[in-house]
């Protein structure tokens, strides 16, 4: 059992979350399906040029991830996470690399999706038109929903070669975090795989959670290997001296 991390009246926490996070979910993660996720290669279906190419497939993906993720439950990680954020407010950031809505049906509310979100979609042309709450499955090029300005809508989700949202205020975060622990991600994927470098700059502790070590193990200053699910209830012990 590894010893617990105790969290004082004047630490600032910033969690990051990877595919790791969902994994005991039952949501694949991309290194486990070695970036084939059904048949299907990640890097050449999250990508702008797989959407100017083939609009279908790229929604046939996205539909697919769709149905999975109405299949499965958080778990006793997200529920975790949930519960520390009910222990410290405000002081906690949680930022996931995951597009599931995970986190949110396990009670997260200061949570933000740096990658966007499955069950949101937009325009594809930026017309002006906000993103918004979709759930639907699309499989073919005629079911693909058109924007009120004759675009057709896309997944609201970040792909290879896209910039993450709201990098600014996630390095305004990092910039005053005294912790970050990095959970279930494999430190393949940049932007995200660089706040550890980041963080530790700031002169944060830097903490990561997962069965194996990460691609950028050697930034942290501990690594507690173990399933999220079993590693982090019980790990936070925040001192009740506010
Ligand atoms: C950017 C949404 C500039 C999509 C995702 C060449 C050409 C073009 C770009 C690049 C290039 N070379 C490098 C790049 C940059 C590129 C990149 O890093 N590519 C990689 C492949 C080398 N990055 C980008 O393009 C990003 N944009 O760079 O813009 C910029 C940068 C900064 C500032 C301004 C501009 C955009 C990347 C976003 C892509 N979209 N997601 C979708 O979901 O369909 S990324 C996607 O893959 C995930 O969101 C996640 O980020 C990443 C997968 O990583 P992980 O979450 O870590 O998952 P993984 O499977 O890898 O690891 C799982 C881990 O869990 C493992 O370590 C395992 O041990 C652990 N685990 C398993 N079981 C458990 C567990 N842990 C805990 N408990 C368990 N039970
Ligand atoms: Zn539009």
């Amino acid at each position: 059992m590894a010893s617990p991390i105790e969290i004082g009246s004047g630490d600032r926490l910033f969690v990051l979350t990877g595919a790791g996070v969902s994994a005991e979910s039952g949501l694949p993660t991309f290194r486990d399906s070695n970036g084939l996720w059904n048949g299907y290669r990640v890097e050449e279906v999250a990508t702008p040029e797989a959407w100017i190419e083939d609009a279908e497939k790229v929604w046939r993906f996205y539909s697919m991830r769709r149905r999975d993720a109405l299949n499965c439950e958080p778990n006793p990680a997200h529920y975790a996470l949930a519960e520390l954020e009910r222990n410290v407010g405000e002081r906690l950031f949680l930022c996931t690399q995951n597009v599931d809505p995970l986190h949110e049906r396990a009670g997260s509310k200061r949570l933000f999706h740096m990658h966007g979100e499955l069950f949101r979609s937009r325009c594809e042309a930026e017309c002006g038109r906000p993103e918004f709450v979709d759930d639907g499955i699309y499989e073919t090029a005629a079911a693909i929903p058109r924007c009120e300005c004759g675009a057709r809508i896309r997944p609201h989700i970040v792909w290879f070669g896209e910039i993450p949202l709201e990098m600014d205020r996630i390095y305004a975060e990092l910039d005053r975090c005294t912790m970050l622990a990095v959970v279930g991600s494999s430190g393949t994927v940049y932007p995200a795989a660089g706040f550890v470098e980041w963080a530790r700059r700031s002169g944060a502790r830097t903490i990561y959670i997962g069965p194996e070590r990460p691609l950028n193990a050697v930034m942290f200053s501990e690594v507690v290997l173990g399933k999220a699910g079993e590693v982090l209830p019980g790990l936070f012990r925040v001192s009740k001296t506010q």
